[in-house]
């Protein structure tokens, strides 16, 4: 049991090493909350996955930090003594907002594992301690500069290349980076830019021997996915479109793809991500862990995550470099054979090096069971 005493939410900034471009938005900086929370017997991290603005999902940082200083973490303190694994029914009272859950449900239980001196991975039940790791490119301005990147991606040991698509970008973007690589695993992810219209690109896109095709429709959307999916080879992977286990069973049942993406920030947490896996597995179906530009704490989830024995394909969990010049933990590194340590240490077995969260915060705010 634990009694949460208190709780710090923190806002932080890191420069990105270059722009990432999606079909929806354009970031140059990271920008997260992160929450400490602090019990009898430890304390533990959590990292949220929103952004700036509620372009990917509805939530977004100042809408996220609101939410739990407001409900979230009078609720949890209201509470009084929880285990970590009851902590999504003393949220089931908000409705929705899975991202800024997570963030507390996440640090409640690396507190927990903490104090047990369990790691979140052997927690979690999972069957290996290095996972497969591969890489996504944003949308570059140039083919040239695309090429590029993939080639440096390669040559570092990525196992699978993802790049992001958008509609006039797509088809002869990836017919280059094919031609370049004839025998790399390549996937796209549309972040849900085009409609059943755009049939003929996907059709296309068929044509490269892709591993899958990402979130190709609108992001709510199960039935028009399994229009598509009947009408194209190439495995539809589902990413927004799946925020539960329910969601995951519906999505295999209709049709509606082949592979999912699991995000544990942005389906509430590893409760609802073990349980996606989980209904995922009994049904045959291929998972992999997502990314969200998550510093090392978020990514030091994700790793224990993907360490389920569920997750047979390359996750989006590259090396810190990737993505930062200097995180705010210790680097996570890949070796070059493309796979990455999952941390063995008490609970996430990372945490931030207080200069780089000094260096990094906007704005900290401390709430305290009163
Ligand atoms: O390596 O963490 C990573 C990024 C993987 O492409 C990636 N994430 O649509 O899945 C996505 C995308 C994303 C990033 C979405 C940031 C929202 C925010």
């Amino acid at each position: 049991m634990t009694l949460v005493r208190a709780i710090e939410l923190r806002l932080i900034t890191l420069p990105l090493v270059r722009p990432f471009r999606t079909s929806f938005s354009q970031e140059t900086e990271k920008e997260c909350i992160l929450a400490r929370v602090e019990t009898d017997d430890a304390e533990g991290w959590g990292e949220c996955v929103a952004g700036p603005d509620p372009g990917f999902s509805e939530e977004f940082n100042e809408g996220a930090w609101f939410l739990l200083r407001d409900f979230l973490a009078p609720a949890l303190f209201a509470a009084s003594e929880v285990r970590a694994e009851d902590v999504e029914s003393v949220f089931a009272f908000v409705r929705g907002n899975p991202m800024a859950k997570a963030t507390l449900a996440n640090a409640v239980l690396d507190a927990e594992l903490r104090a047990r001196g369990v790691s979140l991975a052997a927690y979690l039940g999972a069957d290996k301690d290095r996972v497969a790791c591969g890489v996504s490119v944003g949308i570059p301005p140039t083919t040239e500069q695309l090429l590029d990147q993939v080639a440096g991606y390669l040559a570092e040991g990525y196992r699978r290349i993802k790049l992001k698509i958008e509609p006039g970008l797509d088809v002869e973007r990836v017919a280059a980076v094919r031609e370049a690589n004839p025998h790399a695993s390549l996937s796209v992810d549309a972040n849900a830019a085009y409609s059943l219209d755009d049939v003929t690109t996907f059709r296309a896109l068929d044509g490269f021997d892709l591993l899958m095709v990402e979130q190709p429709l609108h992001h709510d959307d199960l039935v028009e996915h399994a229009k598509l999916q009947r009408e194209i080879r190439t495995d539809i992977c589902l990413d927004e479109s799946i925020r539960s286990a329910a969601d995951a069973e519906a999505a295999i049942e209709l049709g509606s793809c082949r592979i999912v993406n699991v995000k544990q920030g942005r389906v509430g947490g590893l409760g609802e991500a073990r349980r996606i896996h989980d209904t995922c597995v009994t049904r045959g179906v291929p998972v992999w862990c997502g990314g969200m530009l998550e510093t090392g704490i978020g990514r030091a989830t994700n790793l224990a995550l993907a360490a389920l024995p569920g997750f047979v394909l390359p996750g989006d969990t590259s090396a810190s470099e990737r993505y930062f010049h200097e995180d705010i933990t210790e680097p996570f590194r890949m070796d070059p054979d493309g796979t990455m340590a999952v941390p063995g240490g008490p609970g996430i077995g990372v945490d931030p090096l207080p200069d780089r969260l000094a260096q990094t915060t906007l704005r900290t705010e401390v709430l305290k069971k009163e």
